[in-house]
């Protein structure tokens, strides 16, 4: 059955609604960004830039780097946008535009994120590399979705018991990253976390400016929690999301945060755009190993 019009919305051009590519514009492997102008830190190191467009937040750039394509793309803040991106990029490689159906055979793509994180440990520093093997998504997104089968529950339940956490807020639900790619990407340089996504930069991250907030401990009862050893290393806004959509579709996603902030020390990074570009330098060097 054709996916209607009102659901896979096409631009004139062909282009998917959002973010305003055709299919032959999107590489097997692509890099998410959170900010537009973080698209053309990534591409200024590769060979040749094929094809660039920007609709809203959604900045596109596909080429080569040392040979490998890649297609770079900004999601703008927050896990609504991570629904958008994440369904518009399976559509480009999973759904026949002519027909509006779902192809027969099925492509995975290697989806990386570059991003910026704030840890709330005290032993991970500003300007570390930290890769999330884990996820605590305390938005909502993946509840919108069937999608159990790939939640962990019993972290969940233990991440609620733990933190008390305020139902009102939201179920958290846990998700990981794909093996192979963490395995890739690690190395002496990074450390391996597990990363709380939230909806807001600050009462849901605990940043108290003029309004109080429901928890006032809640970063030290994150940063305490323990399954098995493991406890929260860092806040952000789309990972959670990122790896239960990826998981859903059958893509394989690795989120890399430069820990620009430290939360548990009030320490700020004093170069936050030369720690990114090293993370972005390490991510393009590790891409091309495999
Ligand atoms: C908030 O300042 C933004 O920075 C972090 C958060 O997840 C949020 O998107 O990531 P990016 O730098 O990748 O956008």
């Amino acid at each position: 059955m054709p996916i209607k019009d009102s659901e896979l919305i096409l631009n004139p051009d062909g282009s998917i609604y959002h973010l305003n590519l055709r299919p032959e514009h999107l590489a097997d492997t692509v890099i998410t960004v959170g900010d537009p102008d973080r698209v053309s830190s990534v591409t200024q190191h590769f060979d040749s830039i094929e094809f660039q467009t920007q609709k809203r937040e959604f900045h596109t750039q596909t080429g080569l780097y040392k040979g490998k394509r890649i297609t770079v793309i900004s999601t703008g803040i927050g896990t609504d946008n991570i629904d958008i991106v994440f369904n518009e990029l399976d559509a480009l490689a999973n759904i026949n535009f002519e027909t509006r159906e779902v192809k027969d055979t099925l492509k995975s793509l290697n989806i990386i994120r570059i991003g910026t994180s704030g840890s709330i440990q005290e032993n991970i520093p500003v300007d570390a590399f930290l890769i999330s093997e884990y996820a605590a998504g305390f938005d909502s997104l993946l509840h919108f979705y069937d999608s159990e089968h790939v939640q962990h529950n019993e972290i969940a339940n233990a991440l609620i018991e733990q933190t008390n956490w305020f139902a009102s807020k939201s179920k958290p639900y846990i998700v990981t990253c794909n093996e192979y790619l963490l395995k890739q990407f690690s190395s002496s340089k990074t450390v391996t976390g597990f990363t709380a996504t939230n909806v807001g930069f600050y009462g849901p991250q605990g940043r108290i400016l003029r309004l109080a907030i429901q928890d006032d401990a809640m970063n030290d009862k994150l940063a305490n929690f323990n399954y098995n050893g493991m406890s929260i290393t860092n806040l952000e806004m789309e990972t959670a999301g990122i790896y239960g959509l990826s998981r859903l579709l059958g893509h394989k996603a690795l989120s890399m945060n430069a820990i620009i902030a430290n939360r548990a020390t009030g320490e700020f990074s004093n170069d936050p755009k030369a720690t990114v570009n090293n993370l972005i330098t390490y991510t393009l060097n590790k891409l091309i190993e495999e």
